[in-house]
């Protein structure tokens, strides 16, 4: 038998100001609700489906609504009768308290997001492909590194050519790209990238050059019995976050100077422009876009040049930092995912005895977000909206 433990909320008091409701909790604290907020949110069946979405259209709400009468039943709930059609709403005190504004200092704690530097190495974020593959709780964990670090490694992938797609299947959908769902990483030649050489890759994000970029990336390895290519992942939200705090100026024109990333070949001529560091509107890191080798020439006004190429310089710098970097060897049957708008990824360069092959493909992280929420959903006394 499970019991609920949580209290049901109880209305101490109920004021009806000119445009809102005043309610007074019985602990004493009190909320205010606008009477265009309260009906545009009624829970009735003709406002609102069964499947949570919206029926009624906000626009078709008068801007001066106002309740023709306002109580508390003797189930507890607020009854408002609206003055304009009659329309009756019901309320829960509980969900009122739940979605009581501002919400400011009240909004449930944002996901753990850890920012990491060298140290990380020592302890990497990782599983077994065979624990998470039949177990939900060990997936959940997997993909809420992924979260976490924005980065996460798998052993144990079956290392056979596709099996990339059974770890997507877990939580999402490929995203393709011009360079198909899948592309192999190994050296060719007439490469159209640097990538399918020996060369080594500077820590990069991939695909600046598409709007929107993949949000993850995956690569997995199928052979790697050559000395050197080794891969490095960094944490670019860490190496931003370090620049705001050391370089105050420089972080100032990474986050605000627009400059421009393309790709051209025979099939493709991909261009977009973004700030290397993107800030949301609360001034945080969201995204990181860079790669060195498909950045174009910049085209400022010539008084930026100089003080544009110290900036980009002290953030390349610090990318290739040992204070920031990672490495490990990607052995064959190992897979590492990146949030491909955080963790940047690059390898040594190798050399042309034995063989190196990885296979790579592109996904969503919105996906992967909503396959872990679901995950999360089990385990936790989700009440819903
Ligand atoms: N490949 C591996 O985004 C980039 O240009 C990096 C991407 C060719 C799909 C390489
Ligand atoms: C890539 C890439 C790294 C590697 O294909 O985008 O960065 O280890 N490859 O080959
Ligand atoms: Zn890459």
């Amino acid at each position: 038998m499970t019991t609920l433990t949580y209290q049901a909320e109880t209305v101490a008091h109920l004021a009806q100001a000119e445009w809102a409701l005043n309610i007074t909790w019985a602990d004493g604290s009190s909320n205010q609700f606008h009477y265009i907020w309260l009906r545009d949110n009624c829970p009735s069946p003709e406002s609102r489906h069964p499947n949570g979405q919206k029926i009624l259209e906000t626009v078709s709400i008068p801007v001066d609504i106002r309740p023709r009468s306002v109580k508390l039943t003797e189930a507890g709930d607020i009854e408002i009768v609206w003055a304009n059609d009659g329309h009756i709403s019901h309320f829960a005190p509980d969900w009122l308290r739940r979605h009581a504004y501002p919400a400011k200092g009240r909004v449930k704690p944002a996901h753990s997001v850890t920012l990491w530097g060298a140290k990380l190495a020592k302890n990497l974020p990782e599983a077994a492909y065979a624990d998470v593959w039949p177990n939900h709780q060990a997936l959940g964990n997997w993909l809420a590194l992924v979260r976490q670090y924005g980065v996460a490694i798998l052993h144990g992938v079956p290392a056979e050519p596709g099996a990339i797609f059974k770890v997507v299947d877990l939580f999402g959908y490929v995203r393709e790209t011009n360079y198909g769902r899948l592309f192999d990483v190994k050296s060719v030649t007439n490469p159209n990238n640097l990538a399918y050489t020996g060369l080594a890759l500077s820590p990069h994000t991939d695909n600046p050059y598409r709007d929107p970029v993949p949000t993850l990336q995956l690569l997995h390895c199928l052979a790697s019995s050559v000395d050197g290519g080794d891969s490095i992942i960094v944490d670019g939200f860490k190496v931003a976050e370090t620049i705001r705090q050391r370089e105050p100026d420089k972080f100032e024109l990474l986050s605000t100077v627009p400059v421009r990333f393309q790709f051209r070949d025979k099939e493709a001529d991909l261009s977009a422009e973004a700030p290397i560091i993107s800030l949301n509107h609360r001034g945080e890191v969201a995204a990181i876009r860079f790669n060195n080798r498909s950045i174009a020439p910049f085209d400022f006004e010539a008084d930026l040049m100089e003080p544009y190429y110290a900036a980009y310089r002290t953030f390349a710098a610090m990318l290739d930092s040992p204070e920031f970097q990672v490495c490990f060897k990607l052995e064959s049957g190992s897979l590492f995912i990146v949030d491909n708008q955080r963790v940047l990824h690059g390898r040594t360069g190798f050399s042309s005895s034995g063989s190196r092959h990885l296979q790579g493909c592109y996904a969503d992280r919105d996906g992967l977000y909503s396959r872990l929420a679901v995950l999360e959903r089990v385990n936790s006394q989700d009440l819903g909206d």
